[in-house]
């Protein structure tokens, strides 16, 4: 073959490869931060033609991280390199802190600018030499940086950029992701792979996923990180271990992320040699202190501490008769002198309190309301019981008007079927942060609750137990991560809808193309509902496998504690099923404001979505469908399982629009959900059976296999049981 017939044939593959842009292999590792070219060459052109000239203002290592991710940006989008330079023509870009643009005051006004805080950013369209040019700015760095992504998803999403003016900040100030990672590696409840902390090789050893971490992270806005499982290992505390923490703070930096710890209350006596871990006694005390003062000294923008105290068997302040507050207030305390702030759960429940499990957060922290310290933050998970598919929102967020609530939610798909199954939580998030408390009247919002609108004194706080990993695509899943990218976006402004969220990731993952965008939006927009009726219908709660919290286990009723039992929480009998939780049963209903109590307290009005949460119903009650509980409920299994060979189909469907390699990922795991739904489905219904002694309406396939089938399957080594090593 000649050179110039070799030179031919590349340029013909090249341009085939070209054209089949999305054949491409793509292993999700850069997730929505690919950057794909425009594909619509006219607007690309159009973008172009505004973006040529640069004028990048400073160089700290928050603007030259938030330089680098435009040019890569820019780069990747419109394979555009511009001219960057002081000296400009126009049109141009212009980015950087609005003291050093040296824009005129007409430009953006001081109180603009004083909307966007630390953290938000304006981006403009401004008349500059009669040109048309944009502005990126903000008050500090960070601001800028998150700018600079801002713009960036404009190009990512397609959208126009002639009259642009943006200004976004965040309403919610500690925005941060709970790593359940262990010092051994292993992530408790992690489904995608090993923690992504290599603290054997830290801190001489950077690996550039913990820079991808930081940029992922900061461009949906996240600015903190707590590095470590709740259930501590007081070796973090450790020097040693400290020395590896701030390799990853220096590494967060400049991008807003901060660091947290979280701690193990015990650390006096586990590292300190002390013979108590009593927060009123005065070496306890100053432990603590010396320890911040120890960490803040090498990490001196250091976030926190994270506690999970007299819960599940963690240590806490009650071993010594003192409560949540003097053990959070003590920590508090320490951190105090140095911005550092404390994130007390509001996890508690004990087996051997006599009382309701979903009762006891509230039970004892309600009492504590206006005790704690303001650098104390209360963090409450978005239900009482557990991150199950469903539960109605904790009773707290309308409980603690003087106290800052900061919500948990969970990423991690514990409870909805790992890694394996498609569901995308956003719709989960809004509908507890829309849910209304009526602390103040109607319309007080656990939304508006955590955004502090009640007593703008309180200090805020979103946190999100994370879905990474060390698989290539970071979350098990590419499409779990949406609930990374969703969180961040939530955690920046809850009130974005679940559905404009959906649309701007698959836009920045996968493609704007609207015959992909419009089915592949109401798949993820209906996943979490599918999910809940394979799983946990009509609010049945707490009935998945014992331990491993893999697949169903309604039938489980062996567990170390009673409250770890499912059927505990479904009560399944002859009669009917579900928890009687109204004012005749545990009264749960009671922790809720009256408005929201008697909702939920009588039948007739109680939504079906919770029905089985706070009522034991008998199986022939009459459904608002019509239909007898049992045939509802049975009704609802085969509609989730359904629902999953409906998103097989939708995706069958999007071949053309993805890559190979995402596309027969997403494939096979559909194939997985579609078996682990219907075993769900089966399960329940057959075990559920034995009670009801109805049959399975004639319309609906019988399971294949026998009750004792799915009963006897043992699942020891799935993943995800961590320990706190
Ligand atoms: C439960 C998990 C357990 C966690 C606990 C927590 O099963 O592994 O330690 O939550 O939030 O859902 O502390």
């Amino acid at each position: 073959m000649t050179i110039t017939l070799l030179f031919k044939r590349l340029a013909l593959l090249f341009a085939i490869l070209q054209i089949a842009g999305n054949v491409y292999a793509d292993d999700g590792y850069k997730l929505w931060l690919g950057y794909n070219a425009v594909a619509d060459k006219k607007l690309a052109a159009k973008y172009k033609a505004q973006l040529a000239h640069l004028k990048f203002a400073g160089n700290t290592p928050s603007l030259n991280a938030a330089r680098e991710e435009l040019l890569t940006g820019l780069e990747g989008t419109l394979a555009l390199r511009p001219q960057i330079g002081d000296k400009i023509e126009y049109p141009a870009l212009l980015v950087g802190i609005a003291s050093s643009l040296k824009l005129p005051g007409s430009v953006c006004s001081e109180s603009e600018l004083d909307k966007t805080g630390n953290e938000g950013y304006l981006i403009k369209t401004v008349i500059i030499n009669q040109k048309k040019c944009i502005v990126i700015t903000a008050k500090t760095d960070i601001g800028v940086l998150h700018g600079v992504f801002g713009f960036l998803k404009l190009l990512q999403t397609q959208q126009s950029i002639d009259a642009l003016n943006i200004l976004e900040y965040p309403r919610i100030m500690y925005r941060v992701l709970d790593h359940w990672d262990n010092l051994n590696r292993t992530v408790e409840r992690g489904y995608a792979g090993a923690s992504i902390w290599n603290w054997h090789k830290l801190p001489g050893y950077i690996d550039q996923r913990y820079i991808d971490y930081a940029r992922a992270s900061a461009s949906v806005g996240i600015n903190g990180s707590v590095v470590n499982n709740v259930n501590a290992n007081a070796l973090m505390l450790t020097p040693e271990y400290l020395e590896k923490v701030k390799a990853l703070a220096n590494t967060f930096r400049p991008y807003g992320i901060k660091v947290y710890l979280s701690v193990k209350f015990s650390s006096p006596i586990d590292i300190g040699g002390l013979k108590t871990a009593d927060p009123l006694n005065a070496q306890v005390m100053q432990w603590w202190k010396d320890k911040a003062d120890e960490i803040y000294r090498s990490i001196p923008d250091f976030g926190g501490f994270l506690v999970k105290a007299n819960s599940e068997g963690q240590p806490g302040p009650q071993a010594y008769g003192r409560s949540h507050a003097d053990g959070a207030n003590m920590l508090a305390d320490a951190l105090l002198p140095h911005n550092g702030i404390v994130m007390w759960r509001a996890f508690v429940y004990d087996n051997n309190v006599p009382d309701d499990r979903a009762k006891q957060a509230y039970n004892e922290f309600k009492p504590l309301d206006g005790q704690f310290k303001k650098n104390v933050i209360i963090q409450v998970k978005n239900g009482p019981i557990d991150f199950q598919p469903r539960e109605p929102f904790h009773p707290l967020f309308g409980a603690m008007p003087n106290t800052p609530l900061m919500m948990e939610f969970q990423l991690t798909q514990e409870y909805l079927g790992f890694s394996t199954n498609l569901v995308y939580e956003a719709p989960l998030f809004k509908e507890s942060l829309e849910s209304d408390t009526y602390a103040m009247g109607k319309g007080s919002t656990v939304s508006k609750v955590i955004q502090g609108a009640f007593n703008p004194k309180l200090i805020t706080g979103m946190a999100g137990v994370a879905n990474i990993g060390t698989d290539i695509n970071w979350c098990g899943h590419p499409f779990a991560q949406a609930n990374w990218y969703a969180f961040g976006r939530l955690a920046w402004n809850p009130d974005l809808s679940s559905g404009d969220i959906a649309s701007d990731w698959l836009k920045m993952t996968f493609s704007n193309n609207p015959g992909f965008i419009s089915p592949m939006k109401a798949m993820m927009l209906q996943s979490r509902e599918t999910a809940v009726n394979y799983m946990t219908p009509l609010g049945l709660h707490h009935i998945m496998g014992v331990n491993t919290h893999y697949g169903p286990g309604p039938w489980v009723d062996n567990a170390g504690r009673a409250d770890w039992n499912a059927v505990y929480y479904h009560k399944a009998d002859s009669a009917g099923i579900g928890f009687n939780r109204s004012s005749t049963g545990s009264n749960a209903v009671a922790q809720y404001q009256p408005q929201v109590r008697d909702l939920f307290e009588n039948l007739a009005t109680c939504p079906d979505e919770y029905l089985l949460w706070f009522h034991h119903v008998g199986w022939d009650y009459k459904m608002r469908s019509g239909a007898t509980l049992w045939d509802e409920m049975v009704h609802r299994y085969y509609l989730g399982a359904d629902a999953v060979k409906q998103m097989e189909l939708s995706w069958g469907k999007m071949a053309g629009y993805v890559d190979e390699e995402r596309f027969g990922s997403v494939k096979q795991l559909l194939a997985i959900q579609y078996d682990e739904a219907t075993t769900w489905r089966n399960s329940c219904v057959l075990y559920f059976q034995t009670f009801s002694k109805r049959p399975i309406p004639a319309q609906y396939p019988k399971p294949d296999k026998p009750l004792s089938f799915y009963r006897d399957r043992k699942f020891l080594l799935a993943p995800g049981i961590g320990g706190n090593q």
